[in-house]
């Protein structure tokens, strides 16, 4: 396990000192998130060193990572390392890219649920605009000050396409319907600001919903996947959602961090949307899951309005051609995959669940 003693301090030694000869190295914010883990598998496939930044938290956060770390005491095999910084936090973000001197930036840390950006509005844009900004502008004077290059990646969103009916295409304009998205517009606008005042190679990836076994529990899809894996076992009988017939497009993270790379790789920085070009509602999501394990969501779910937003993105589809035609790229797991993907793992999950429950070791209620 990733232990919070083991995340290098800035009096540690110079934690590039181990770095492997010729390999690549990237810097990665918000690497214990569904994204940050599956590409830190991947940059470590392709031969990078991959140095993650943490916030510090009272419980450990590095569930998603675990499986990759490697005790940085065995210096030779440990190829990801870990760092206390914070996307609010100027100073710790310059002193890690000095320490760090990271051929790619991937910033993908952010408060990523829009329906709690409206309940911390304040609190989103700093980490999601302001700290974009702070990353940026830490990049720019490292590299202006030690003669280096850097290509950054900034994490966009179909959300800032908002109310803009689809298909959205990068040259679609944006409506932002909450906190979360109104920044992550700020940040896309820094990121090209960035390239065009200071040449400096940085791309927005737009990229329309990406899930697995690994997205957070208060999404939909994983909530959903969640909920029936546990109603199958007998743990939970009913599943409280909020407005289903809103449409996403919705694709899998494993496939879509393979697109941030391809932007890194180009010639040329540019902007690129990621995106399955299918939609579905929450709905037939609910149809498609509750169905491939024999039973109807009709008889399990309620609607609660708590889970109302107060302003709604009804429908998001991507028009992905110019990442196809530029960057070879284009998905491999398509919907019903993913979904049958995301319950099979979380039906194996309620059951180790539902051993310790039928032991006596935890409360069924206590559970998400
Ligand atoms: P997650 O919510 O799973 O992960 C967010 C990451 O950001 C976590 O590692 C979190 O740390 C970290 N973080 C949050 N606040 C801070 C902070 N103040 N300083 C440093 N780190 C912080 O998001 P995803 O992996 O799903 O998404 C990755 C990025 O892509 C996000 O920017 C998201 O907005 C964007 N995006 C995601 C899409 C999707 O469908 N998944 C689609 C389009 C864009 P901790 O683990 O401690 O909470
Ligand atoms: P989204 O994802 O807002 O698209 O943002 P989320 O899964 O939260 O919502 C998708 C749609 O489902 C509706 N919905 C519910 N949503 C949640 N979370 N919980 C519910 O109970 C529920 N019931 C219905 C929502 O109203 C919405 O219409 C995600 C995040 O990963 C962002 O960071 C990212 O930028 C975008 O995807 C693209």
């Amino acid at each position: 396990m990733a232990s919070q003693d083991n995340v290098s301090r800035s009096e540690a030694p110079n934690a590039s000192d181990s770095r492997i000869a010729l390999a690549k190295v990237a810097l990665v914010t918000g690497i214990t998130g569904q994204d940050g883990s599956y590409l830190t598998e991947f940059l470590l496939q392709k031969g990078y060193e991959v140095h993650g930044l943490i916030r510090r938290s009272s419980n450990y956060n590095t569930q998603r990572i675990n499986h990759i770390y490697v005790d940085p005491h065995n210096a030779n095999k440990a190829r990801m390392k870990l760092h206390y910084a914070d996307l609010s936090d100027a100073s710790s973000l310059r002193r890690w890219l000095d320490v760090i001197k990271p051929d790619e930036v991937y910033n993908l840390a952010a408060q990523s649920h829009v329906a709690v950006s409206f309940e911390i509005p304040d609190y989103t844009a700093d980490v999601v605009a302001t700290g974009a900004l702070r990353l940026l502008e830490a990049v720019r004077s490292h590299m202006a000050d030690n003669g280096r290059n850097i290509k950054y990646y900034q994490a966009g969103s179909s959300e800032m396409f908002g109310s803009t009916p689809p298909p959205q295409s990068e040259t679609t304009p944006f409506h932002p319907r909450s906190p979360y998205a109104a920044s992550k517009c700020a940040a896309h606008w820094y990121t090209v600001n960035y390239r065009e005042a200071y040449g400096l190679y940085a791309c927005n990836g737009i990229l329309f919903n990406h899930e697995s076994p690994r997205r957070g529990e208060n999404f939909v899809t994983r909530k959903i996947t969640r909920a029936l894996g546990r109603i199958k076992v007998g743990l939970q009988t009913k599943l409280f959602l909020g407005n289903i017939q809103a449409s996403r497009d919705w694709g899998f993270a494993g496939d879509y961090v393979e697109a941030m790379w391809l932007m890194l790789q180009q010639e040329k920085p540019d902007d690129y949307v990621v995106a399955t070009e299918e939609s579905h509602t929450v709905e037939q999501f609910l149809e498609v899951s509750f169905g491939y394990l024999g039973l109807s969501w009709k008889d399990h779910v309620e609607i609660d309005k708590r889970y109302f937003r107060p302003t709604e993105v009804d429908n998001l589809k991507g028009d992905a051609s110019k990442a196809k035609e530029a960057l070879k790229w284009k998905p491999k797991v398509g919907f019903e995959q993913l979904v049958k993907m995301m319950v099979d793992e979380d039906l194996e999950m309620a059951k180790r669940e539902k051993v310790l429950v039928d032991a006596g070791y935890i409360d069924a209620q206590q559970q998400p």
